[in-house]
């Protein structure tokens, strides 16, 4: 019980230093299974989606055919998970469902929520996602990356937002793994998918969640 409490807060502070941390699939109970299941979605039911350049996304409207889904999201344990490390009670708002196979140009670094003009773009408060990623990756496979800490430096400019990935590079982490992960992340960091190749591989899927009103 202490232990476990001690892997929160540890959790907690990398959180807000960082902007992501790590958390253990199966101490959310996503288990083997779910991402054998998330692996086992027939390809019919994917599209390639031009914004995902070229990477296969799950078409919305199949979702509700895979009962894996209903099980992420009537999961309470990730939900208290993200209370314990962000302070943020928070209900699930859009399930993504990614099959990168073969080569594709990474996207652009980018954050989910900003202040452009003085308008705001994207969920205010700022969305937190879970990536659960449902297969070991290398660099061939465009794994997830972000710039560990840009959630904090946000100067409110599309050219820094450009310059920051350059500039602090070398705090680029790019989740690569023998293992499946799961990476909860700050809508604010920036990040992308990397690059893949003629032989990667990637089953990732995205869970987005928003703070709620109380
Ligand atoms: O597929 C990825 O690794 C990137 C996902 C992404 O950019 C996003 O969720 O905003």
């Amino acid at each position: 019980m202490n232990n476990s409490r001690n892997i929160i807060l540890r959790q907690s502070q990398f959180f807000f230093k960082n902007g992501w941390c790590l958390i253990d699939p199966n101490s959310l109970g996503i288990t083997n299974q779910i991402s054998q299941n998330l692996l086992n979605i027939k390809k019919v039911d994917y599209i390639k989606n031009p914004k995902n350049l070229g990477v296969y996304s799950l078409k919305q409207n199949s979702i509700e055919k895979y009962s894996v889904f209903e099980d992420l999201s009537k999961n309470d344990l990730i939900k208290e998970t993200i209370y314990k490390i962000s302070g943020r009670k928070v209900g699930l708002s859009c399930i993504m469902h990614m099959l990168g196979i073969g080569k594709s140009p990474s996207l652009h670094w980018h954050r989910d929520s900003y202040i452009r003009d003085n308008k705001y773009i994207g969920p205010i408060p700022s969305v937190i996602k879970l990536m659960i990623t449902n297969n070991s990756l290398t660099q061939k496979d465009g794994p997830f990356e972000v710039i560990t800490g840009s959630h904090t430096i946000d100067l409110n400019n599309k050219i820094f937002d450009k310059l920051i990935p350059i500039c602090f590079y070398w705090k680029k982490q790019s989740f690569i793994s023998n293992k499946r992960q799961c990476i909860l992340f700050d809508g604010r960091i920036l990040h992308r998918r990397s690059s893949s190749c003629n032989n990667g591989f990637r089953s990732a899927t995205i869970l987005s969640y928003t703070s709620k009103l109380t």
